[in-house]
């Protein structure tokens, strides 16, 4: 049985990557933080389920920023592949932590390489989830694996050394480490501060009575959002091939916020109109009242404005087609959010 070792599987990936390799049949072994509060909602049916109870899942307390936690999980666990997706994965927040982002998500990546070769795990694959966000301001559009890369974020700065470490420890040892380079994917368990959750799940209580107004930054930002549980398993594929390389992943379709926020609407029956223009831009419903707005608290000290991916290489080597439109991936967003709204409301 191929055992895998996924870190952040608490989170939005790391929860349908853990769901995808169990039923692939792997063992899976994941990374958790200690939390004041539980942080396994997205995986607890894992946990207390039959793949918990058969031991085919188990979860290690660890931390990125914590060498030796990581490599006694790598010594006791001796994976055949280990997914790294733990950051703080916030950019706006890296912003506030920009040192604490970089101990995490560049340094990070490095302490698991390092312990990968010291244990002398020479059949051990190894995934880094590098991002779009390393295009930042771009240079080339769409964007693909040989667009140089602009970041524009202490997050994307971390995750861009991350990206390098992990080509270098592939060059200079011969280790099976490769990039998924992937843009925007989302899910109704995608966390509830990046854009997308906050607009599907503002929207729903917005016509349930329990919300007043959705506040939002820059409405102009353009992104390419596909469906996190598409996405995983790219992860996957990039680690079976006969030679490690690295990847972009994305749907080549391009929106921007306001429509994610229109597209939203029109999955939950409801009408906005926009109107106003920078500061003052409002979205108003059928009857007037204004339920979106905007406030400055929300834009970020550089911004990245447009990001398109070119994902041949993956179509061409990993028979990558984005299986998800994104009126579906916000219909599914919504659907699960007005559920829950009426859940909380009971
Ligand atoms: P999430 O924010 O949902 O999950 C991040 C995970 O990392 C959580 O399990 C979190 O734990 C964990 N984590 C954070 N800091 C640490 C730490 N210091 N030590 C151990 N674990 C830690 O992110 P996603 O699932 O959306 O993304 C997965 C990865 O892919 C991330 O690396 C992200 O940067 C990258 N990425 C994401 C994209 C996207 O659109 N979703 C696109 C491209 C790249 P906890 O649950 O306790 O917070
Ligand atoms: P992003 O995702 O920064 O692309 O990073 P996010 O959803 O946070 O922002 C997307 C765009 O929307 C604009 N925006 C807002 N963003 C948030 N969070 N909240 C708002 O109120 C708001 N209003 C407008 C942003 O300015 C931005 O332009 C995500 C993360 O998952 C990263 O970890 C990952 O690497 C990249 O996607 C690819």
């Amino acid at each position: 049985m191929a055992v895998a070792l996924i870190t952040g599987v608490t989170g939005q990936d790391g929860a349908y990557l853990a769901e995808f390799l169990l039923s692939k049949g792997y063992e899976v072994h994941g990374i958790k933080r200690r939390t004041s509060l539980f942080n396994t909602a997205r995986i607890d049916h894992l946990v207390d389920g039959e793949y918990g109870k058969s031991g085919k899942f188990t979860l290690h307390h660890g931390d990125m920023t914590d060498s030796s936690s990581l490599t006694n999980i790598l010594m006791k666990t001796k994976p055949d592949e280990v997914y790294n997706l733990a950051a703080q994965s916030h950019v706006a927040v890296s912003f506030e932590e920009p040192e604490y982002t970089a101990n995490s998500d560049a340094l990070g990546p490095l302490r698991l390489l390092e312990a990968i070769r010291f244990l002398g795990l020479e059949k051990t694959r190894f995934y880094q989830a590098s991002t779009s966000e390393l295009y930042g301001l771009v240079q080339e559009v769409p964007q693909r694996e040989t667009t140089p890369f602009y970041p524009r974020s202490p997050y994307a700065v971390a995750k861009l050394y991350a990206y390098w470490i992990t080509v270098n420890y592939r060059e200079a040892y011969g280790m099976y480490a490769c990039n998924g380079i992937l843009f925007n994917h989302e899910s109704p368990i995608r966390g509830e501060t990046f854009v997308t959750r906050k607009i599907t799940r503002a929207l729903a209580r917005i016509k349930l009575g329990t919300q007043d107004s959705l506040k939002l930054g820059n409405m102009d930002a353009l992104r390419d959002w596909g469906h996190a549980r598409d996405y995983v398993e790219m992860m996957w594929l990039m680690l079976q091939q006969d030679t490690p390389d690295d990847f972009v992943i994305a749907t080549g379709v391009q929106y921007s916020v306001r429509d994610f926020v229109q597209a939203a609407a029109k999955a939950l029956d409801m009408e906005i109109t926009f109107e106003g223009e920078g500061l003052d831009e409002v979205g108003k419903d059928a009857n007037g009242k204004v339920i979106v707005s905007v406030d400055p608290r929300y834009f970020r000290p550089a911004e990245v404005e447009t990001l398109l991916g070119d994902a041949s290489k993956a179509r061409e080597k990993l028979g990558w087609t984005p299986p998800t439109s994104f009126e579906d991936l916000v219909a599914e967003m919504a659907e699960a959010d007005l559920a829950e709204a009426r859940r909380d409301n009971v």
